[in-house]
């Protein structure tokens, strides 16, 4: 297992869900964490938490990845002695609505797509190349089941993430000979905000799509990362599809 004492790791969407448990879970192992999210409050209550609790450094930032000038500004202005990153963790991501393509109101396509596929690229372009001129990284996305399969009401979402996909497979090939790795987290039903997000606060809502059902949680996949993460550097995870064990995909769900 490679130690990631030490390492610095960069996290979007940090701030709650998934992104918060993969800070928890990297500074549990001792790497050193910059996190980023749109609630600055809450990445700055977490960094604080993190450092008081397992002793690690930690640097925090309003980042909206829909904003490009401000993922410049941001890594920009990283202190050079953070510059060198070892991991990022692409997490920022949502969905918005569950509607018909022919129905669907386009403003909610544009904040997904300028979400989980722009922020994604802009992150990527602004701190991969450095981790090419070092000859050493490892880029982690957050994918999900519907980067592999498309599902009514979900035309945009799943494009966004076949694009995650997309993107993370032309990477891996183009970094092969970099030293710099690439792999993707694809879960299924993973029980954080993002039903609530979706169904624009829609709490009863949110609840009843994982009704009868043990959905996974943000640590799941926090296990997960972290078991992509700390490979020994010969081996890469190109993808990991992970599920509830009552959900098969994106159509069959057992629910109780
Ligand atoms: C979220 C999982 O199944 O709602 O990425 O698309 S799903």
């Amino acid at each position: 297992m490679l130690s990631l004492k030490n390492k610095i790791v960069f996290i979007t969407g940090a701030s709650a869900g998934i992104g918060a448990a993969c800070a928890t879970e990297f500074a549990k192992v001792g790497a050193n964490l910059i996190l980023s999210a749109r609630r600055k409050e809450k990445v700055d209550e977490l960094a604080d938490k993190l450092r008081a609790e397992y002793g690690i450094k930690t640097l925090a930032f309003k980042l909206d990845v829909k904003d490009k000038a401000e993922i410049k500004a941001v890594i920009d202005a990283i202190p050079v002695e953070w510059k060198s990153i070892d991991i990022l963790l692409n997490n920022a991501g949502l969905g918005r609505g569950l509607n018909k393509v022919y129905e669907d109101d386009p403003e909610n396509w544009e904040e997904m797509i300028e979400t989980n596929v722009k922020g994604l690229l802009h992150v990527t372009r602004n701190i991969v190349p450095g981790m090419v001129l070092r000859g050493t990284g490892h880029v982690i996305n957050l994918g999900s089941i519907a980067g592999h399969m498309a599902y009514p009401g979900g035309g945009v979402y799943c494009a966004t993430k076949h694009a995650v996909k997309a993107i993370s497979d032309s990477m891996r090939m183009e970094l092969v000979d970099k030293n710099v790795r690439v792999s993707s987290v694809d879960p299924g039903m993973v029980e954080t905000e993002f039903s609530v997000v979706r169904f624009g606060g829609d709490e009863e809502r949110a609840k009843n799509v994982y009704k009868g059902v043990d959905p996974l949680t943000a640590e799941d996949i926090a296990d997960a990362v972290m078991f992509v993460a700390t490979r020994k550097p010969h081996v890469n995870i190109n993808e990991m599809i992970i599920m509830p064990s009552v959900q098969a995909n994106a159509f069959v769900t057992h629910r109780r």
